[in-house]
């Protein structure tokens, strides 16, 4: 199916309701049939955030269908593979079957931005299900003791990213500079649609560099020593600093003490200041140990947290709302700032707007009061898919569509914008 534009937010809801119920499979919902027709992981905490209040017992499913492909290492893997349909690359690549730390269920060997405690506080936010945070909770702890005991590469208190697509932007900009520095290899993948996506070179070295590290045996030993991309990314830490908060406020819910994760979060908040900061927040890449000068919507991550001190904060909301980013485009907001060589309008991650990073700064506008960004960034968005439908991106001049069609976390967010405002 695909859903047609709604004027009427009612409408908009109910077909943005009837989009994740397509796209659910019985064990997880699908960013999108088709081109993503397995479970991915911070897509799925963005559909809990959707579902949370509409569809709770739908949300808590999606959430225990996600971690039951959490390794035992407490890593949460960017992809869960619950059926035998079609992806490259797919298990027979990740061969996570053969590691004693992963779960039954296969799964890639990658993890992505973790949101999921931020889901789990929404989900307790709107249904006070203390049974479920209470199962959930130790999860979620052992995921960040992955990040912070495995991840920590740089040794700061952040944890680095080490392939694109565990930032969820996988063809930012941000990364040419470290996939430059690898050496090219043929590996004669094909994309199915070149010109929306990476070009086959950066596919090859995509997959050589998850390759190497599946060869590695998924040891964090090799990733400190010897993996050769290894990334500081705001987005990232923002995000985790968000979950950390998450963690603390439902630790007394959870019977457990929230000292550990309000500390873990304030460790993130000094390590970004003073490893990612330049008069606005770049990556760091680990391996040269310099900022990656280019500014894309990552560099706003930060903002979610609501302890960024003042003149941080002031300076980041100018270059969010400047000719850069959202000041000249029609809608929010461009994924790249439009003045960099590498924008481009059409191009997946490189310009497009997308609705969950929309929808991640509006949180961050909520975070700190900042009311008119907030309906600035809820107005635009939902004008987004009214206009285009539940796309994955959008041309930030145009509004027009881009990417697949029903796509899972464009409607989930949809739901919460909506919410405010209107009972679907
Ligand atoms: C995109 O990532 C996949 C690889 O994981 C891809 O490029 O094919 C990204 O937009 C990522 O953020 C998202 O989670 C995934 C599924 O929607 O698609």
């Amino acid at each position: 199916m695909e859903a047609r534009p709604a004027v009427d937010d009612a409408a908009l809801g109910r077909e943005a309701l009837a989009v994740l119920e397509a796209n659910w499979t019985g064990s997880g919902t699908v960013p999108a049939p088709g081109l993503y027709p397995h479970q991915w992981s911070w897509d799925s905490a963005f559909v809990v955030i959707g579902l949370a209040r509409h569809r709770p017992e739908r949300a808590r499913e999606e959430l225990l269908s996600l971690l039951s492909g959490q390794w035992a290492t407490g890593m949460v893997p960017h992809i869960v593979f619950h059926t035998r349909e079609a992806y490259f690359p797919g298990p027979s690549v990740w061969r996570s079957q053969e590691h004693e730390s992963a779960p039954r269920v296969c799964t890639s060997g990658l993890t992505s931005p973790p949101l999921q405690a931020l889901a789990l506080r929404w989900l307790y936010r709107h249904t006070g299900d203390v049974g479920f945070v209470r199962r959930a909770f130790p999860l979620l702890v052992a995921q960040h003791h992955y990040l912070a005991s495995a991840r920590d590469l740089g040794g700061a208190g952040l944890a680095a990213i080490v392939h694109p697509w565990e930032s969820g932007m996988d063809d930012s900009p941000a990364w040419d500079q470290p996939l430059g520095a690898l050496p090219a290899i043929g590996y004669g993948y094909h994309n199915a649609e070149p010109a929306e996506r990476h070009p086959d070179s950066d596919h090859d070295r995509y997959v050589w560099l998850a390759m190497r590290y599946r060869d590695a045996g998924y040891r964090a030993e090799y990733l400190r020593d010897e993996h050769p991309f290894a990334v500081e990314d705001p987005m990232f830490n923002g995000i985790w600093l968000a979950s950390c908060q998450a963690l603390a406020e439902l630790a007394p819910v959870a019977r457990a003490d929230p000292t550990p994760h309000a500390e873990q979060a304030e460790r993130i908040r000094q390590a970004m200041l003073d490893r990612l900061w330049d008069g606005c927040f770049y990556p760091r890449d680990l391996r040269s140990d310099r900022l990656i000068k280019v500014c894309t919507v990552g560099a706003f991550g930060p903002l979610l947290d609501p302890g960024l001190p003042s003149d941080h904060l002031h300076a980041c909301v100018e270059v969010l709302e400047s000719a850069r980013f959202m000041g000249a485009t029609g809608y929010p907001v461009p994924s790249c700032e439009i003045r960099a060589a590498q924008f481009d309008r059409t191009r997946y991650w490189r310009g497009p707007s997308w609705v969950n990073t929309n929808w991640l700064l509006r949180r961050a506008a909520d975070v700190h009061s900042l009311d008119q960004l907030g309906r600035q960034l809820t107005n635009g968005t939902l004008r987004l898919v009214r206009q285009a439908g539940f796309r994955e991106c959008f041309d930030p001049f145009d509004g027009s569509g881009r990417g697949c069609r029903d796509f899972s976390w464009s409607a989930a967010l949809t739901l919460d914008l909506l919410a405010d405002t209107v009972e679907v």
